[in-house]
């Protein structure tokens, strides 16, 4: 069985949320990941969802991405994905999320800051019950978009690869990412861990 899984498709991560993450094109996505749902016989949605006061929020967007000694927040963000806010929400253009088979919320303990949604912590050993979800419906093959190749979308396929062993596929259409060459960098390093990067749904032969 394959599973489609937006991967923190919120408004957090787009140009409607300035003060936020925004990613160029963040909110244009919609129609690849509703295209990808249609060849799956699961739909999966993860969010973010943090405390404004999480240990690894800084007021302003230039001291960001400064290096944590923390366990489990490894970087400063702005505070984003907050329940409640308008970034919490999803991109406009997606189903209501109780049409969805399956919901993930992450990154709601304040001294939690995961990227993955298959574990609340970066050591990888709170298990968020994706995996084993996914098994328990005899899910063999995920198909994977959404915000943001370099970070959620990039460790969620990791994680799914290398401690789920599905078939990973990762559709670039139905992403986008924050950095050009941290997005890169994450495609380089998803294909050496076996994982299908493609261009587009055509592209996907499971
Ligand atoms: C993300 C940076 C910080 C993401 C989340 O969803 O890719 N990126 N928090």
């Amino acid at each position: 069985m394959i599973a489609a899984i937006d991967v923190d498709p919120q408004r957090t991560f787009t140009p409607l949320c300035p003060s936020e993450l925004p990613v160029t094109e963040g909110h244009l996505i919609a129609p690849a990941l509703n295209s990808q749902a249609e060849v799956a016989t699961y739909r999966v949605l993860t969010k973010d969802a943090h405390p404004a006061t999480a240990i690894w929020v800084v007021d302003s967007h230039n001291k960001m991405l400064a290096p944590l000694s923390h366990p489990n927040a490894d970087l400063t963000w702005v505070s984003h994905a907050v329940p409640g806010t308008e970034g919490f929400q999803t991109i406009p253009g997606l189903p209501a999320i109780t049409e969805y088979d399956h919901v993930i919320w992450k990154g709601i303990e304040p001294d939690l800051h995961p990227y993955g949604a298959c574990f609340h912590d970066l050591k990888e050993k709170l298990s968020t019950g994706l995996i084993e979800w996914l098994k328990a419906n005899s899910v063999d093959t995920v198909l994977i978009g959404g915000l943001a190749t370099d970070y959620c979308v990039k460790t969620t396929a990791l994680q799914l690869k290398q401690h789920g062993k599905f078939d990973v596929w990762v559709n670039l259409d139905a992403c986008r990412g924050i950095a050009e060459e941290t997005t890169q960098l994450a495609c380089q390093q998803m294909q050496e861990y076996g994982i299908h990067i493609i261009q587009s749904l055509e592209e996907f032969h499971p």
